[in-house]
């Protein structure tokens, strides 16, 4: 007979000691796990040391003392550790799936092969439930990278990015610029998602105007769906965030001297939310994008970063006092976002001080006088949404048609070694963070603005805008373009780039 009480006791027993060992691992070092910890999936794979060992599992996050989650997590903790990599030198990891469910591990923003990619659309073999996957790979390009899973959630919030699964990636390049005193790294993520409808954030602050034609097409399109009596489609909102897994003012605070320049290595890890960044009474120098240097570094008062995106930037702490480096939503600092900076010898409550209306525009940061040289293809995208098609979920296309691995209508050919240009119009109103595997995107044309020079992995594009990006074909194999949301990837906003 079963008896339900024991059976949940043993349970729940079970949970708090594979817990508890996910989080006595950090990011460790070769031979520091014993070399029986590998499980029965990985008993062919080679029996030497893993320079990093990652593994997958629940456990719980203490956001605040009273507010403690439940969430997948890399290594017990969040974010994951940071992996700091060389450029150019392999590395060997070893991931082991502790949960029911096949994982994958993407390692984005570096160009590396299909094999160790970690998205199952290009064929990355998945990391089995219950077991493990060594891989191993060449670092690159150098700079702020991270790892996040690359599981579609669809419409269950317990899986995904929904989780804690990200960390941080750092490749060291082969010379350091040194404009700085120190380097702090700080992982933005939301937790206890909950489906909502309609109520989307303002979207307003990106630079550069909106397309009429494309308003008018995304605005009817919406009010024939409602004409209809749909709903709106769902949306996914959150009951707490954080910086570096602690919410505001639970944290140690960051501890600053005067005059001190601190590098700011900022990555947005959330599942979907487009996240600012405000430091009262000082500014930022932003120094790279998504861990590419940028042509001009300049100084903004407020940091605007889309889902996957990262900034780095330099503080010259300036100031002296007690403030909240926070997001400028009230209503999302409250629930967490934003943490403490304290100069030395000075005490009491932090401050915030709301900085006046800021556009975020990519170009200021490009090379002034100078086109991107001329591409051999140009590749026409349009994104749209159909509004609730989907089980009441909105449904994405590129040019009319959603993602599928069923069909071929979703995969382009493209040849090796050519320079593509992606002329991409936005047919909604919501914000897409746009992202290709295995690549680096060249910014070329912003909401009508020419730029060149930078490179990014994710690019935002703006509601009703147009946006163009140039990327050089020479991945060979399949190259996964999607957006960066996980609600918009998972409901069709992909499409399978293939390099032959
Ligand atoms: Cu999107």
């Amino acid at each position: 007979m079963n008896d339900p009480a024991g059976s949940s006791h043993f349970s729940r027993r079970k949970f708090l000691i594979s817990s508890l060992l996910a989080g006595g691992y950090g990011a460790l070092p070769k031979s520091a796990l014993p070399a029986n910890a590998s499980s029965a999936a990985s008993l062919s794979q080679p029996t030497g040391a893993a320079d990093y060992t990652i593994r997958i599992g629940v456990a719980l996050i203490e956001l605040a003392p009273d507010h403690i989650v439940s969430t997948i997590t890399y290594n017990g903790r969040f974010p994951g550790p940071l992996l700091r990599l060389k450029e150019g030198q392999p590395v060997t990891v070893d991931i082991h799936n502790d949960t029911d469910t096949p994982e994958q591990l993407h390692w984005h923003g570096q160009i590396v092969p299909v094999d160790v990619d970690g998205a199952a659309e290009e064929g990355t073999p998945y990391i089995p439930a219950r077991g493990s996957r060594r891989i191993t790979f060449t670092p690159g390009p150098a700079g702020l990278r991270f790892y996040h899973t690359h599981i579609a959630a669809g419409n269950d919030l317990t899986r995904g990015l929904y989780n804690a699964q990200a960390g941080p990636v750092y490749i060291e390049p082969r010379r350091e610029p040194g404009d700085y005193d120190r380097e702090l790294f700080l992982t933005l993520k939301e937790f206890e998602p909950v489906f909502s409808r309609g109520g989307d954030m303002a979207q307003d602050f990106l630079a550069g105007n909106e397309v009429p034609e494309l308003k008018e097409a995304g605005e009817s399109a919406m009010k024939a769906s409602l004409a209809e009596g749909k709903p709106h489609g769902y949306e996914v909102s959150y009951g707490a965030f954080a910086i570096n897994g602690r919410m505001l003012g639970h944290g140690e605070p960051i501890r600053v001297k005067p005059n001190e320049r601190v590098l700011f290595h900022i990555l947005n890890a959330s599942a979907g939310e487009l996240r600012s960044l405000a430091l009262p009474g000082h500014t930022f120098k932003v120094v790279a994008l998504d861990g590419n240097p940028v042509p001009s570094p300049a100084e903004v008062p407020v940091l605007w970063i889309g889902t996957a995106e990262r900034v780095s930037a330099i503080v010259e702490m300036n100031h002296p006092g007690v403030w909240v480096l926070g997001d400028l939503s009230d209503d999302d600092r409250e629930r967490g976002i934003g943490i403490v900076v304290e100069y030395a010898g000075r005490k009491g409550e932090p401050w915030w001080k709301k900085p006046p209306p800021f556009h975020w525009d990519y170009t200021r940061f490009g090379k002034t006088g100078s086109e991107a040289p001329t591409p051999d293809e140009v590749i026409e995208m349009t994104f749209a949404k159909q509004n609730a098609a989907a089980d009441g979920f909105n449904l994405w296309t590129i040019n009319n048609v959603p993602f599928s691995m069923k069909t071929n209508r979703t995969r382009r050919g493209l040849h090796r070694g050519q320079r593509y240009r992606l002329r991409m119009r936005n047919q909604s109103d919501d914000i897409h963070p746009l992202h290709l595997h295995r690549n680096s995107f060249e910014l070329t044309k912003i909401a009508g603005k020419k730029t060149s020079g930078i490179m990014k992995d994710v690019v935002m594009l703006g509601g009703y805008q147009e946006l163009e990006v140039d990327f050089v074909a020479d991945q060979p194999g399949p190259n996964l373009f999607h957006c960066h949301q996980q609600l918009h990837m998972d409901y069709g906003f992909m499409l399978l780039f293939d390099v032959a």
